[in-house]
């Protein structure tokens, strides 16, 4: 029993739901160590969604409205943390919504598409394929989505398959709180925010953006500027960290 007023509050409850998620099999226990590292991060940027995280979630909004084919690309731990805020973006993007897995089961894949589909959002299937050049099962994936997609969005991603989706030019929208990581640096668009803050920002902007602000935007953003913004926001926190 977390008390309300305990000040790592929604911290605990969080890890509490992880913990619990990944007692039923959705998340993996290297999930667990993966949230661990983005709280370290999101204590950095003190968590809260800064001006720069900001700007990018609108360029994100701007890259999907567009889009002809958007896919949103969902794991274990995003499915744990945010069925209902998947929702939310599918029904404003009009994006598409696909269960990819690292650590990849049959189970697993059942189980995370019951818990979005509960939540209401409208999951693909189909039979995967090795469509992605890759020699783990994250390159399993299906052709009418990701497959296909000209914008993914990939919230806590690995390295290496947001690798691969740039080389298949694909536009890559990365969701990281940590701003060093490989997906970080070779998304075409990266997002150094939690994604429970993220994700309602780019809903949000789905729903405020006209076209023309869509194009003009998605024209002209410089992911190595917004990271290096994130970078420079820690690096002050730090320096007034003990003031
Ligand atoms: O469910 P599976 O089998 O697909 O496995 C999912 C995990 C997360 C285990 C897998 O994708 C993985 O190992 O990811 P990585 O390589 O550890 O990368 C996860 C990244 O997400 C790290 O850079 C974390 O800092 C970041 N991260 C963790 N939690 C959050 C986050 N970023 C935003 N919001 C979070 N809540």
């Amino acid at each position: 029993m977390i008390p309300e007023d305990h000040p790592r509050y929604r911290s605990l409850v969080a890890r509490e739901h992880l913990a619990r998620c990944a007692r039923e099999g959705i998340v993996v226990p290297e999930g667990l160590a993966a949230h661990g590292r983005g709280e370290a991060f999101d204590y950095l940027i003190g968590e809260k969604t800064s001006p720069a995280a900001l700007s990018a979630e609108r360029i994100a909004a701007a890259l999907l409205l567009p889009a002809s084919h958007p896919v949103i690309s969902v794991n274990g731990n995003t499915a744990a943390l945010a069925a209902g805020l998947l929702a939310d973006l599918q029904d404003a993007s009009g994006a598409a919504v696909e269960v990819n897995l690292f650590h990849r089961t049959a189970g697993r894949v059942e189980k995370i598409t019951r818990l979005l589909e509960d939540h209401g959002v409208r999951v693909l299937s189909g039979v995967p394929e090795r469509l992605l050049p890759l020699s783990h099962d994250r390159a399993l994936c299906l052709k009418d989505g990701i497959g296909t997609a000209d914008v993914v969005l990939v919230p806590l991603e690995d390295g290496d398959r947001c690798q691969a989706l740039c080389a298949m030019k694909k536009t890559v929208i990365a969701i990281d709180l940590n701003p060093l990581s490989r997906t970080a640096r070779s998304a075409d668009l990266t997002i150094v925010d939690e994604l429970t803050r993220a994700l309602p920002a780019i809903t949000r902007f789905c729903r405020e953006l006209d076209r023309e602000e869509a194009l003009a935007l998605s024209a002209r953003f410089d992911n190595r500027e917004l990271l290096r913004e994130a970078v420079c926001e820690i690096i002050r926190r730090l320096e007034h960290a003990l003031d």
